[in-house]
């Protein structure tokens, strides 16, 4: 595919450069445009992306590669009355400038700013909400089959990646889509790399539809079929029709879909000309389309893993690494202990669904590559796939972060919890995640958790705990989770494959009439809030088991429990300390602390815990104000 994309320069950025991107505040002014103005705006809107990126932080690599594809689409699509749904919705970054947000991108992903992902009460031309990956085609069908009950006219677009592709629910939107007498078209955004390299049966399809090695196969043996009928001359000159005849359909195609391409998704001309003619086309149609990861700016395509959302960073010198070593991430505790417990115990297996770098795992799979599994965006897939294992005597560990196991929640209970099998989450983004907002937070699992029999459930309070717990969690020999939060684990863990006693927590300040009983990351702000008050503070450590002797006895002995956890309220572990209590026959007066019922967006993490009041003095505040009235 050529790439004739200007290269963006390597400095510099001054805001003259942005004259023509300025006066787009809105598709219809894009659609105003002379064509031959396109190019310019599209050199200007890939600038302003790198530029805007570089001084907030976000997604760039796949931005950088959506550009042409973006305003292809508003210049050809009547939006927002036509619909394009676009997969994941990190790639949206040029359609939120076109439309309107070009401003706003300075506060990209910020309390009170734009989100990083498509929103419906953003922008009309935000059709639907994502950031979980592989719901656009379902979308787009739903929009789709609205459009023609009510008479609409409207044409429903669905953008997905190779990545979001490799989902069971991309297909299962196909396989429905396919046998549909609905206009949606499904434009496969394929840039050879998820958020690292793919995996799977579909990525070599497609790398050998790319080839064309498919076609071309097929074309020689169709050759040799039509020369003993003699036909092949006729069939030679009718190319199109031969290769209708004889070629066998694409995988596409075998779900009903009209499929065309590969096309170069860089080039602006070819894909305005391309989509304008399947924009007149009816039924489901598939357009595949190459783009490039990071294009037009070098370090970016040399390296789209580390652009994929890096920091702030001066685009002229591109990501700088750290020259003091950060502090090692909970993701991090879990990479190293993953691999010692590999290199002790041959049974450990370990699973991501397309999360190796995020969950701290690229040391183990260079290490352990017989014993690494990748399966791809296929979070529902990776918990049976690890009871299968987990059947055999093999002992999983399903890498996944909080928010990605709500997809995996029916095979956690049937496949895995019902047949009480060995298999060890290593939850990480337990509570809240900052940047990528509500879509992400991991508020909800210690509720969809503790209700399941035979799991265990553990949160730990530091780097130490966390090591151990995993290693409590493996050795188990039933199901178990061990819940951690993002970024920089407290303390430091050591070598040993320690366990802790199983239900047991521990009491970690004696104080006064009030008891805090702290879950996992809220122990140290509890502690804090704790010094204050002259109060009691328990590291509870299990969910489930709940330690309900720890509960008895500070129970009798304060007047006033505190739960704090970083998890919704409703159904958390401070519900499951009322239980406990109801089921002591216990009545004891109990401020339970943890997230609202609400969804909590985006934004810096430590002041989206202090804003519903998840810090010391916020825990501080609320018993004060309790216990004064
Ligand atoms: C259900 C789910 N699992 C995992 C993720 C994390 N994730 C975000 S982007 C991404 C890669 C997507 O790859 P692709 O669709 O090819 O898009 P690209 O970034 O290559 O443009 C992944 C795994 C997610 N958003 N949703």
């Amino acid at each position: 595919m050529s790439t004739a994309t200007e290269a963006l320069p390597a400095g510099g950025y001054n805001p003259s450069m942005y004259e023509l991107l300025k006066t787009i505040d809105d598709p219809a002014q894009l659609r105003a445009l002379e064509r031959k103005d396109l190019h310019r705006l599209a050199a200007e809107l890939r600038a302003f992306v790198l530029d805007s990126v570089s001084r907030t932080g976000g997604h760039l690599s796949a931005n950088l590669g959506t550009v042409e594809l973006t305003i292809a689409l508003h210049r050809v699509f009547e939006t927002p009355e036509d619909r394009i749904v676009w997969d994941v919705g990190h790639q949206t970054y040029p359609h939120k400038i076109l439309t309107g947000r070009r401003e706003a991108m300075s506060r990209l992903r910020m309390i009170d700013g734009i989100s990083g992902f498509p929103r419906r009460i953003e922008s009309p031309y935000d059709t639907f909400g994502t950031a979980h990956s592989s719901t656009s085609i379902s979308a787009a069908l739903g929009m789709a089959v609205a459009a023609k009950a009510k008479g609409e006219s409207r044409k429903c677009v669905a953008v997905i990646g190779d990545g979001a592709m490799s989902a069971g629910m991309a297909f299962e939107a196909m396989n429905n889509a396919g046998a549909m007498d609905v206009d949606l078209l499904v434009i496969l955004n394929d840039n050879e790399m998820s958020i690292s390299p793919p995996v799977g049966a579909l990525t070599n399809y497609l790398a050998r539809l790319l080839s064309g090695r498919m076609y071309s196969t097929a074309r020689r043996a169709s050759e040799h079929v039509l020369k003993r009928v003699g036909v092949w001359e006729l069939a030679r000159r009718t190319e199109e029709h031969v290769k209708g005849m004889v070629t066998p359909s694409t995988l596409f195609e075998e779900f009903g879909f009209n499929y065309i391409g590969p096309i170069d998704g860089h080039d602006l001309d070819t894909l305005i000309a391309t989509l304008a003619n399947i924009r007149k086309l009816r039924g489901p149609q598939f357009l595949h389309i190459v783009t490039r990861k990071g294009q037009g700016y070098k370090l970016a395509e040399d390296d789209p893993i580390a652009y994929h959302g890096p920091s702030r960073f001066d685009p002229a010198e591109g990501i700088k690494q750290a020259t003091t070593p950060a502090k090692p991430t909970y993701s991090q505790v879990f990479g190293d202990w993953l691999c010692d417990m590999a290199a002790a115990d041959a049974r450990l297996m370990a699973i991501t669904p397309a999360m190796r770098e995020g969950s701290g795992m690229v040391r183990y799979s260079e290490k352990f590559p017989q014993r690494y599994f990748d399966v791809g965006i296929a979070e529902q897939h990776s918990v049976s796939f690890a009871a299968g294992m987990a059947c055999e005597g093999l002992r999983p560990v399903v890498a996944i972060y909080s928010t990605f196991l709500q997809r995996g929640y029916d095979q956690l209970i049937h496949d895995v919890a019902i047949q009480n099998l060995p298999v060890t989450f290593a939850l990480d983004r337990g509570g809240l995640v900052g940047g990528d907002g509500a879509t992400h937070n991991g508020a909800f699992d210690f509720a969809y958790l503790r209700t399941v029999p035979n799991l265990t459930v553990m949160a730990p309070a530091d780097a130490q705990e966390c090591r151990n717990m995993l290693s409590t969690a493996f050795h188990l020999g039933t199901p178990a989770a061990v819940r951690y939060p993002r970024g920089a684990a407290l303390g430091e863990a050591g070598s040993a494959l320690d366990a802790v006693p199983v239900g047991r927590g521990e009491l970690r300040r004696s104080g006064a009439r009030i008891a805090i009983l702290a879950f996992g990351s809220m122990l140290k702000p509890a502690l804090e809030a704790a010094a204050a008050l002259d109060a009691s503070v328990a590291n509870m450590r299990f969910v489930k088991p709940l330690d309900t002797a720890l509960v008895r006895e500070l129970a009798q002995t304060h007047e006033l429990l505190v739960t704090v956890e970083e998890h919704q309220i409703m159904g958390g572990a401070g519900s499951a300390v009322c239980e406990a209590l109801a089921g002591l026959g216990i009545e004891r007066r109990v401020l339970l602390l943890g997230l609202p019922d609400r969804f909590i967006d985006h934004g810096d993490p430590a002041k989206l815990l202090a804003s519903v009041g998840l810090d010391a003095r916020g825990i501080e505040k609320a018993i004060r104000t309790l216990i004064s009235e």
